[in-house]
């Protein structure tokens, strides 16, 4: 578990399936249409950062990449699109497998009706009938929430998604340097300047003191529409905040340390992948991984209340 992805649900899952289906009123926002790509040329590249504030996570270490050109879908996968390749295809999440999701208990009506999560993160809990058409559990539902980022999406499902809509899930040099968005190195898609809790709110991150209080001052406290905050110089939305996003590519960290083979040793036992981006959960204090160099290790079957996707494409 970790501080704010959610946690894994390794050798817990269902015998059966226990499936819901799509609300009506959910069936009714689907919509296919794909949005505008971004274009990205190839070439030299890196991942990583000069300035690491995490290097435990492994961010610190700066390699060279040479990518193939590659587009990458502007905005991320949302409730609408998503809507669409259920009514088309039947796909049964994972989470719906399981019967249950992780939701973030500040988001709940009464964050007492569930059991605070362990590892030291008491903020999560484990709620049944979460999913991606009720994030919060079955009294709520994305039928209003047709432009959000589809959330409570495990890796399979993204990559089921992707296999439906064409496209795929990205590699980390591109990840990143479609979040740059032609800056050098710099610590966020729209440059190095710190979001504070006030004046300066250009993603949706957590403000105020985490996690008992959230003061909302971007105007969220979980999901937001997908273009609600402006796009990096690529014209790429979200690339901090709102939710997590999944690469392709499985957790590792580049280094002949004795603790980082320990990390990847662990990271290879749990099948946790990369995700990035951070989300509406990150804050300065906490969990300061809505910097583009920042990583996160999930494990595959996981993905809770602040976890989606977006695609890219090969060109
Ligand atoms: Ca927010």
């Amino acid at each position: 578990m970790s501080c704010c992805g959610s946690t894994d649900r390794i050798g817990q899952i269902a015998g059966t399936e226990k499936t819901t289906a799509m609300p009506a009123d959910v069936a009714a926002i689907a919509d296919p249409t794909p949005p505008s790509r971004s274009r990205f040329m190839g070439g030299r590249s890196h991942t990583g950062t000069r300035n690491p504030a995490l290097p435990q996570d492994g961010e610190g270490i700066l390699r060279e990449h040479r990518l193939k050109p590659f587009e990458a879908e502007q905005v991320l996968v949302t409730n609408a699109r998503f809507a669409a390749f259920v009514k088309a295809t039947g796909h049964v999440t994972v989470a719906e497998r399981f019967g249950w999701g992780m939701v973030f208990r500040g988001l709940l009506d009464d964050p007492n009706s569930v059991a605070p999560g362990g590892g030291g993160t008491p903020w999560w809990g484990a709620v049944d009938g979460a999913c991606w058409f009720a994030p919060e559990g079955p009294a709520s539902s994305v039928a209003k929430r047709a432009d959000h980022p589809v959330t409570h999406i495990a890796w399979e499902d993204a990559r089921a998604f992707a296999a439906w809509a064409g496209g795929r899930l990205p590699l980390k040099a591109e990840w990143e340097h479609a979040a740059r968005g032609g800056l050098a190195d710099p610590r966020f898609p729209w440059g190095d300047r710190e979001p504070d809790d006030t004046d300066f709110l250009p993603c949706n991150i957590f403000q105020g003191r985490f996690p008992g209080h959230n003061s909302r001052a971007d105007g969220w406290e979980s999901t937001s529409p997908v273009t609600a905050f402006a796009p990096n110089g690529a014209g790429m939305h979200d690339m901090a905040g709102n939710v997590w996003e999944w690469t392709a590519e499985p957790f590792r960290i580049r280094s002949a340390a004795a603790g980082a083979r320990a990390r990847n040793d662990h990271a290879r036992a749990r099948g946790e992948k990369l995700m990035k981006g951070g989300s509406f959960l990150c804050h300065i204090s906490y969990c300061y991984r809505y910097r583009i160099a920042a990583r996160l290790a999930v494990v595959a079957d996981s993905g809770g209340c602040n976890a989606g996707f977006r695609l890219f494409h090969d060109i």
